[in-house]
């Protein structure tokens, strides 16, 4: 080497960084999350865990007078928990210390309706340790849930009781180490047991638990904690709306800090709020957070798992899924092999990375400086980012591949430490020489992951199309995700034809109608199948490219509907509730006030066992209905009452309600609504069906 080119390889150097000195970082675009927003969005997948005294009577909440001495798990052992959630590749464990019912997890000094009076462990037990001891084992965060709301407490509604609420906090946040986020579930008020009171109390969430000053004991004994609140004030975090496993694919991580909270800002989050507020999604393994025998063969299945996770993770929210415990205190088979299996997929998916330090280029690099450069964008490096100059909100960074490479899957991430400023996008691939849109998208905030049929491509190229301020892009990332195939939904229709669909693009379906299983040399679905009577269909997707098959769909269907009549509809429009099409709902005329009737029918005597509801899963005025009675007559005139009681939940969670009563004969059914969980009188249903003998 000369010295004349160490001089000037010298002075190139040189002049690069006094270049990148002068350079200045783009100014955050506000709000920005805090430290511990920052270290929770990153912690990106994370387990709930539900065990109570509901656990041991099938009860979605209980009502607060439930017998301690039925919580007695014989085989719990938090360290298993613990393992599951590391080996799916969560990060952490949120703990129902408290539920509903009162019913405390932990030996509470300050109440009798704990683990310290029932048999467990003869009282010497300890959940909450069990578990957080269980975390740091396992190299897992651990954070608490305790409901504001207890129907045990016979001071519920009064000022001691926040006395004795905040007691309670201090107990969690003391005494078992570091606690990552605390959930204080929106569930407020209602009927309850209260010490023997029997009542209704009916407080207001957003005043009753001094939340300002709450926080500030949460704050002050918990320094780096994230707060959760659906009930009372912005906390740190938002609920997104739903239990269904998924938050809006435009996502913003902002809320005002005042004013009220609409549906759609929960979902979408609000463009331009004025607080960080980002979006963990909730939601459950099964239908319910509590564990039922009856959902043994409910548990999520792994397709679905993973839409969850391209629902939640994929648009900029964080996850928080639910393991319903069973009565031994151990998660059931089912549900620990579906989350292994989903965790496994995961990380098959994001193995390889094809962008990683390729080749790439730029319509815009902020001052031209390497410290803003595209490579940024491509090392995996979280701390070092892409940004354009000032004003330039629309840009394109090309990813060059070298040669045809097959891909399904493209992740990117804004630096949100500098706020979050993409509004849209578009992702093309070169093939065979031409520029094709793959995929697009709007938001994307801490992370955004897009799915789509695979490509073979040469050179990807990602555009910025709309952005509030210059953008700033920390990772991108470019995967072929294995293929998965989806169980295919079965509907049947008031005719009682069958179909069979699946949200994938291209697999054909196979179906039993014998219970027996089916396979790719089984029926062929082509066209709708005719059916009666009681029947059971069993189908799976198949991939013709791979050989593959998809998990099994399995529904049993009642008697035919065929000749039900929805008594007094004067058109087609409420025979929704008959169609076999959960999408499809009706709604009471708007003037009927509770109760109101449903009455439908079955155009001959039935021998009825039971009924089933589902309610309407619109997003305006869908009229779930939460207390019920309901009826059963042979002539339309003479009514006998078979069943009466509240769809627990129903409002988060809106699942098909079962219920069973006494074998009845009748032709007529009515479902009398009483009260809907708004508190209004709109009242509407997806489905409605009966249980025969
Ligand atoms: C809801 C509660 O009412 C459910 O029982 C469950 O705990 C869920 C996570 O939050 O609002």
């Amino acid at each position: 080497m000369t010295r004349n080119f160490l001089a000037s390889l010298l002075l190139s150097l040189f002049s690069v960084s006094v270049c990148d000195a002068q350079v200045t970082d783009p100014a955050p675009y506000r709000p920005v999350p805090s430290e511990n927003q920052m270290k929770w969005q990153e912690m990106e997948y994370y387990a709930f865990i539900h065990f109570s005294l509901n656990t041991y009577t099938d009860q979605s909440w209980g009502y607060g007078n439930e017998d301690i001495h039925l919580f007695n798990p014989k085989n719990l052992d938090a360290r298993e928990w613990a393992r599951v959630c590391k080996a799916a590749g969560m990060t952490g464990i949120i703990l129902v210390a408290k539920h509903h019912c009162g019913f405390c997890l932990w030996p509470s000094q300050y109440t009798d309706y704990s683990v310290k009076n029932a048999p467990w462990k003869d009282g010497k037990g300890d959940v909450v340790r069990e578990v957080s001891d269980a975390c740091k084992e396992y190299g897992l965060k651990f954070g608490v849930y305790l409901s504001p709301w207890d129907r045990n407490r016979a001071d519920y509604g009064s000022p001691e009781y926040i006395t004795y609420f905040r007691n309670q906090l201090t107990e969690l946040l003391t005494n078992y180490g570091p606690i990552f986020e605390i959930w204080f579930d929106g569930a407020n008020g209602g009927t309850g047991y209260y010490g023997g009171a029997k009542e209704e109390r009916i407080i207001d969430p957003k005043t009753y638990y001094d939340w300002p000053n709450t926080y500030a004991l949460v704050r002050k004994l918990q320094p780096g904690i994230v707060i959760w609140n659906d009930g009372g004030d912005r906390a740190d975090l938002r609920w997104v709306g739903t239990e269904a496993g998924e938050v809006g694919e435009t996502n913003w991580s902002q809320l005002n800090r005042t004013g009220e909270v609409s549906w759609p800002m929960l979902h979408f989050g609000l463009e331009g709020g004025d607080s960080w507020v980002s979006a963990e999604v909730n939601t459950s393994i099964r239908p319910e957070w509590f564990y039922h025998p009856s959902e043994d063969e409910k548990v999520k299945t792994v397709p679905q798992l993973l839409d969850t996770y391209y629902n939640s993770i994929g648009r900029n929210a964080t996850l928080l899924l639910n393991f319903p415990i069973r009565p031994d205190g151990t998660i059931h088979p089912t549900d620990v092999k579906n989350v292994l299996a989903m965790g496994n997929i995961i990380k098959q998916s994001f193995a390889v990375n094809l962008a990683k330090n390729a080749q790439v280029e730029t319509s815009n690099t902020r001052g031209g400086s390497q410290k803003f450069g595209p490579g940024n964008a491509v090392d995996e490096d979280k701390n070092t980012y892409w940004a354009t100059d000032d004003n330039v909100n629309t840009a394109s960074l090309t990813i060059d591949l070298q040669m045809p490479t097959l891909f399904n899957r493209f992740l990117v991430q804004e630096y949100i430490r500098l706020g979050q400023r993409v509004k849209g996008f578009t992702v093309e691939a070169l093939i065979d020489g031409n520029w094709k849109e793959i995929a697009r998208g709007s938001t994307i905030g801490y992370k955004r992951i897009l799915r789509f049929p695979s490509v073979k491509a040469t050179k990807v190229r990602f555009t910025i199309t709309d952005s509030k301020s210059s953008p700033v892009i920390s990772n991108i990332g470019i995967y072929n995700a294995p293929a998965i195939l989806d169980a295919p939904t079965i509907i049947r229709n008031q005719a009682g034809e069958i179909s069979i669909t699946s949200d994938d693009v291209g697999p054909s379906f196979f179906y039993t109608l014998d219970g027996s299983t089916p396979t790719p040399q089984s029926d062929r679905f082509t066209a709708s199948v005719p059916t009666d009577g009681k029947v059971e269909v069993r189908a799976i997707s198949f991939d013709p490219s791979t050989g593959k098959t998809s998990p099994e769909a399995d529904e049993k269907f009642d008697v035919c509907r065929k000749d039900w009549k929805i008594v007094g509809a004067t058109d087609d429009a409420p025979y929704a509730i008959l169609d076999g099409n959960p999408a499809t709902s009706w709604n009471q005329s708007k003037d009927k006030k509770m109760p109101i009737d449903l009455v439908i029918d079955l155009g001959s005597e039935k021998d009825l066992v039971g009924f089933k509801y589902f309610p309407s899963q619109g997003m305006w005025g869908p009229g779930i209905i939460s207390d019920y009675e309901f009826y059963v007559s042979s002539d339309n005139i003479n009514w006998q009452m078979v069943d009466k009681g509240e769809f627990s939940n129903i409002k988060n969670n809106r699942v098909w309600q079962i219920k069973k009563f006494p074998l009845t004969t009748g032709r007529y059914i009515k479902l009398r609504a009483l009260r809907n969980t708004d508190g209004n009188n709109d009242v509407g249903y997806a489905e409605v069906d009966v249980i025969t003998n």
